[in-house]
């Protein structure tokens, strides 16, 4: 028996008309003995999905109010149990007697998001789903709230699952080969467990590509500039916006707060920050630039990675395999100072920008390619974009990051390959809400509103 909880779904009083749901085996019945019987109408009798007026009592002299209630049978309704949805007038001392006598009835105030915890536990939806319904009520335009009914439509849950169908297979072999090793079971090897995992990372980068920014649109698109210091951050702005704003320099940490410029062209204005050089701060002022720096990274922006051409590609790739793993599905890379000695060979980085600030070779291509990129943050304009929350996006970029390490580490033995994989399968798991710890819900409905 699921016990009668209810609350207040419309706005707080007062207003025209409020909206009171109750959710559990009994809901009419705890809502009928609030009912007044009258001569005209001998106590109705709620039919499923048949709005029916009632006169509900709600105080000891006053007399009973109008309200249309709609009566949902078990497995018909939202949360998968009994519910009644009740229109009344919004004015306060009427709800507040309604739901005092509904507590006598024994019915018991919902929690914050209960309502939707019920249809998670009762299989209605899926983890995913459930946490967009507080997606769509916050969304602040039309795209957000488009991206937000998409997750509520699985279709987050149903990109999940397939890759984790595809997971399961690779583990269920790879652990076959493990157990079964002196009996001869075929074991995919290092080179097999590769090729069916680049198809499942393929897979699971496209879903992240789906992302709709979170960002609220507000003022010019804003691209960011990146790297490490002396990359030659600060001349690529200079070139890009053809001023000299950024004070540049030989000397490592010479851009210390971020400097703002503006690119004009085809009728389009974006903003480019050109940010500090990562590195460990020497002050406090200088530090409080680097976090704000790094705040601007972790957040929604394209981003531009700003490479010195002259460095060893050794050192290149190390710093590559050190990127921040939230800016891996939204940074282009660009090969500035090309006018010098590169050491960068023609097929490493092909997907490249490659530029010299001094000559100006490269920067008017850089320049309009930014222009359309910039306009098109990610996700944003797609018309299958799907709003994730930041849970959500934590646990696929770090279920992508462990795929990543298991493809590289595949040479190490089945044994590191299986626990990646079933760490990869863990954070899958826990977006869609198979094995999600119950603390977790907790805190994930407990953000919601009262009354859904
Ligand atoms: N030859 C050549 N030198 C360049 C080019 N771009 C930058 N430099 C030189 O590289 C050094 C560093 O340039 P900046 O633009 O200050 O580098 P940054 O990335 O902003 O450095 P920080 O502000 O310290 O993080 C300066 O001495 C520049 O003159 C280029 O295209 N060609
Ligand atoms: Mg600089």
């Amino acid at each position: 028996m699921e016990e009668v909880i209810f609350a207040l779904s419309s706005p707080p009083p007062p207003a025209s008309l409020a909206m009171i749901r109750l959710d559990g085996d009994a809901a009419a019945a705890h809502l009928q003995s609030l009912v007044e019987e009258s001569d005209r109408d001998p106590l109705p009798i709620l039919e499923a999905r048949i709005p029916r007026m009632l006169q509900l009592r709600w105080d000891e002299v006053a007399p009973p109010t109008p309200a249309l209630a709609v009566l949902w049978r078990r497995g018909a309704s939202w949360t998968g149990n009994e519910g009644v949805e009740v229109v009344l007038p919004g004015a306060t001392p009427i709800i507040d007697g309604v739901l005092a006598r509904l507590e006598r009835a024994g019915a018991r105030p919902a929690t914050p998001g209960e309502f939707t915890r019920r249809a998670f536990v009762n299989g209605r939806i899926d983890l995913s789903s459930a946490e967009s319904v507080a997606a769509l009520i916050e969304a602040e335009d039309q795209a957000a709230i488009v991206a937000a009914r998409r997750v509520l439509d699985g279709e987050l849950a149903q990109g999940i699952r397939s890759v984790a169908s595809s997971l399961l297979d690779v583990l269920a072999i790879t652990e076959a080969g493990l157990d079964f090793s002196e009996q001869e079971v075929e074991s995919p090897g290092t080179t097999g467990a590769r090729r069916l995992l680049q198809p499942i990372l393929l897979e699971i980068d496209q879903l992240l590509e789906r992302r709709q920014s979170t960002e609220v649109a507000s003022g010019l698109p804003r691209i960011l500039l990146w790297g490490l210091p002396n990359a030659g951050k600060s001349s690529l702005l200079n070139a890009l916006v053809q001023q000299q704003l950024a004070i540049v320099d030989s000397a490592p940490g010479t851009t210390t707060d971020a400097v703002r410029g503006v690119l004009e062209g085809s009728g389009r204005s974006l903003e480019i920050l050109d940010l500090p050089g990562e590195r460990w701060a020497s002050g406090q002022i200088e530090a409080l630039a680097l976090e704000r720096a790094r705040v601007l990274i972790g957040g929604d922006d394209p981003v531009l990675w700003v490479i010195d051409a002259s460095r060893d590609v050794i050192d290149i790739e190390r710093e590559r395999s050190q990127l921040p793993s939230e800016l891996k599905h939204r940074f282009r890379p660009v090969l500035c100072q090309c006018d010098r000695t590169s050491k960068v060979p023609d097929d490493y980085l092909t997907e490249a920008y490659r530029v010299s600030s001094m000559t100006g070779e490269g920067i008017e291509m850089l320049r309009q390619e930014l222009l359309n990129w910039g306009i098109r943050t990610p996700g944003q304009q797609r018309s299958d974009a799907l709003r994730f929350t930041a849970r959500q996006w934590h646990l696929v970029t770090g279920c992508r990051d462990l795929l990543a390490a298991a493809i590289d580490e595949a040479d190490a033995g089945p044994e590191l390959l299986v626990e990646d994989l079933k760490g990869a399968l863990r954070r899958l798991e826990e977006v869609t809400g198979e094995s999600t710890p119950e603390h977790v819900l907790d805190r994930i409905f407990s953000r919601f509103c009262l009354g859904k």
